[in-house]
């Protein structure tokens, strides 16, 4: 590399600038690229597109998320921020007792919570070694936030479902934990 784009001092300029964005600008989760351009779309008796700042709108809802996946791998503990799925669904007409949820994304994953699950009840839990336990009172969110950093693309940002209960240690089956959700239907 004999010659270079910019001159050396205006590079130097330009990095620290895309560098202080990096920092400054884009760790709010509406303003990463990604989450900027995500959208999700919900239907119930009528229809609502929403984008991140949407989701912030709503009340915030947060607790200790942790699941693990068929194969025994664990991910978590965390402390999830998001959105009660029942919040959103109230925005398209609500949920109705005997109605499900039908939860997707681009990838083609789908997930169905029954109307007892949207209320917290009937999901299987397990302890941190992995023995059956009694169900606490456990909420569906729509998360958008993990640790306190905006959800990354490989944990199933910028929105994933992650299902929370008030204590920690209690841990879900990933399986429900839709990741890069971008449809949500309340259907009969
Ligand atoms: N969109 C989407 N979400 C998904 C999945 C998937 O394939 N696509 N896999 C589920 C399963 S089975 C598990 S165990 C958790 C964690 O899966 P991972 O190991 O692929 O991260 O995400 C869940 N959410
Ligand atoms: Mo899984």
């Amino acid at each position: 590399m004999s010659r270079t784009f910019l001159p050396g001092g205006m590079a130097v300029v330009a990095t620290a600038i895309l560098l202080f964005s990096i920092v400054a600008g884009c760790s709010t989760p509406a303003q990463d690229p990604l989450a900027a351009k995500w959208r999700v779309t919900v239907n119930g008796t009528t229809e609502k597109v929403l984008s991140i700042k949407d989701l912030e709108a709503f009340p915030a809802v947060n607790g200790h998320g942790y699941c693990v996946s068929t194969t025994g791998f664990r991910f978590g503990p965390y402390r999830c921020k998001g959105v009660d799925l029942r919040d959103i669904a109230a925005t398209v007409g609500g949920i109705h007792p005997g109605q499900k949820v039908w939860v997707s994304a681009p990838d083609g994953y789908l997930w169905v919570f029954d109307y007892d699950q949207v209320e917290g009840r009937g999901f299987i839990t397990f302890d941190e070694n992995l023995r059956e336990l009694p169900p606490p009172p456990l909420r569906i969110i729509l998360m958008y936030e993990q640790d306190g950093k905006p959800v990354s693309y490989d944990d199933g940002g910028p929105a994933r479902i992650a299902i929370i209960s008030e204590k920690p240690g209690v841990i879900t089956e990933g399986s429900a934990w839709v990741k890069w959700v971008d449809r949500i239907e309340i259907r009969d």
